[in-house]
Formats: C-alpha cells, sequence, structure tokens
C-alpha cells in the first residue's frame, strides 16, 4: 500500500482504490477483494490533506471517497465502482447473467444508498464512533426509526431465500450487506432474516479481510476526525 502511486507499483489489474478503508472505499475493496484481483490501495484521508487535496480532486472533483483509476478510467460513487468491478470480471456470477437479475442488483443498490446508507452512519456514529460524551440520543433514536422499515422490508425479502436474487451469493448483496454493515451492532433481533443474511455475508473471507483493515482504521481514527466526519456530513 503506497501513500503515492508510481509507475513501478502498477498492480497487474492496472486498478487503484483510493480511500482508508474506514470509508465507503470499504465497498470498492471488499469486491476488488472478492474477485480476487491484485489492486493497488491508497489509503488516503477525507479532507483537505486526502480527498480534498489538489492532486486529488483532478481525479475525482468531489472531494469524497472512494474513486477509482482503473488503467486510466476513473470511477467515483462506491455503489457505481462495485457494480462496475462485478461486471467486469464476474459477468453471470457476482454480476448478474439476465436483465431482470441485473435489474434487481440495480434496483437493491439504489435501494440501499437511498433508504438506509445516511440512518445506518448517522446510528453508527450516535451509537459506536463518537466518544459516549459527544454522542446524541436523540439523533441515534431519529435513525433507529428511519430504519425500521426498510429493514423489514430487507428482512421479508430475505425469507425465502439465503440471498437477495436468490441461492447464491451476488453484487447485489455484498452492495447492500457493505452499506448495512455497520449495523451489525446494532440489536437486529426483530429482523432476524436480515440478520443472518447480514452475518453470513460479513464472515465471506474477502469481508473479513476488508472488516479487518476498516475496524484497525476506525480503531486508528483520532477523535477529532471522526468528530469531523460527523460535521462534515452533517451526520
Ligand atoms: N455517495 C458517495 C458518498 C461518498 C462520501 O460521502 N464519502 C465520504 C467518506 S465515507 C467522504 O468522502 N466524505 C468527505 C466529504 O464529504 O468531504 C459514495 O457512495 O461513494
Amino acid at each position: 500500500m503506497n501513500a503515492k502511486p508510481s509507475p513501478a507499483s502498477s498492480p497487474a489489474s492496472g486498478l487503484r482504490i483510493y480511500g482508508i478503508a474506514r470509508t465507503r472505499a470499504f465497498r470498492a475493496l471488499w469486491i476488488a477483494t472478492e474477485l480476487g484481483l491484485d489492486y493497488e490501495h491508497l489509503p488516503i484521508e477525507i479532507g483537505e490533506a486526502g480527498a480534498g487535496a489538489p492532486e486529488f480532486l483532478a481525479i475525482n472533483p468531489n472531494g469524497r471517497l472512494p474513486f477509482i483509476v482503473d488503467d486510466g478510467f476513473v470511477l467515483f460513487e462506491s455503489l457505481a465502482i462495485t457494480l462496475y468491478l462485478a461486471k467486469k470480471y464476474s459477468p453471470g456470477k457476482l454480476y448478474p447473467g439476465t436483465l431482470h437479475g441485473e435489474a434487481k442488483a440495480w434496483q437493491w443498490s439504489f435501494w440501499a444508498i437511498s433508504e438506509v446508507d445516511r440512518g445506518v452512519n448517522i446510528w453508527s456514529l450516535h451509537a459506536v464512533r463518537l466518544s459516549p460524551a459527544e454522542r446524541d440520543a436523540q439523533k441515534r433514536d431519529e435513525a433507529l426509526k428511519v430504519l425500521a422499515a426498510p429493514f423489514r422490508v430487507l428482512d421479508a425479502a430475505l425469507a425465502p431465500q439465503p440471498y437477495l436474487l436468490g441461492d447464491d451469493f451476488t453484487v447485489a448483496d455484498l452492495n447492500v450487506a457493505a452499506v448495512v454493515s455497520r449495523a451489525i451492532d446494532m440489536d437486529l433481533s426483530a429482523v432476524p432474516n436480515l440478520k443472518a443474511w447480514l452475518t453470513r455475508c460479513l464472515a465471506r473471507p474477502a469481508a473479513r479481510k476488508v472488516l479487518a483493515l476498516k475496524n484497525r482504521a476506525d480503531e486508528e481514527t483520532p477523535a477529532e476526525v471522526t468528530r469531523r466526519i460527523a460535521r462534515i456530513n452533517r451526520l
């Protein structure tokens, strides 16, 4: 893992993933690991010293993480990245091989971003990641209320089958499980199918490997940075 890209260290796949594993870069790292790719990870931080620095803004003008450069092809938005890599390297397997399967993978991905991403982030900050003195119980409880209905939808979808598209783990599961992953610390007893599925997805070798990276990054994150994350993202 080099801090700066250099032609000498180019990975065989030509893929570079930018973003410390604590951020949504976790999603891109998970799919790349799941696919067994030889990629380079540049664990840059949020803010002016990282994603907001001129050299990185020149690649992703949003100043956010993650983004990838794949043989010169630039892509941002974490779930667009996972869908792209799954389709490129695992068509018909991790990436559905039918029109309807593909549409369902998009459905669940857009659903996860719009229905649960923000709620899970707010909950995890105010239940786990901020210091106890800085947690806002009202924000935490509101997040739980916002998440209750979509979590019931996910739980019901998983009642008749082990994975979102049927019997096999696909990028739809990876995307939703990655977005929901911090909810593993929640009391999920009201949604047992969701809980069993999330536990199953996060137990995959690739997920465990990248979760270890994420947990280490979480542990090493100074309280001031967690505070800044909450402030910058208005969480
Ligand atoms: N929808 C985007 C969200 C990206 C995003 O907000 N990333 C956070 C880190 S998890 C970030 O870079 N925040 C810093 C900022 O907004 O300045 C995605 O899924 O990639």
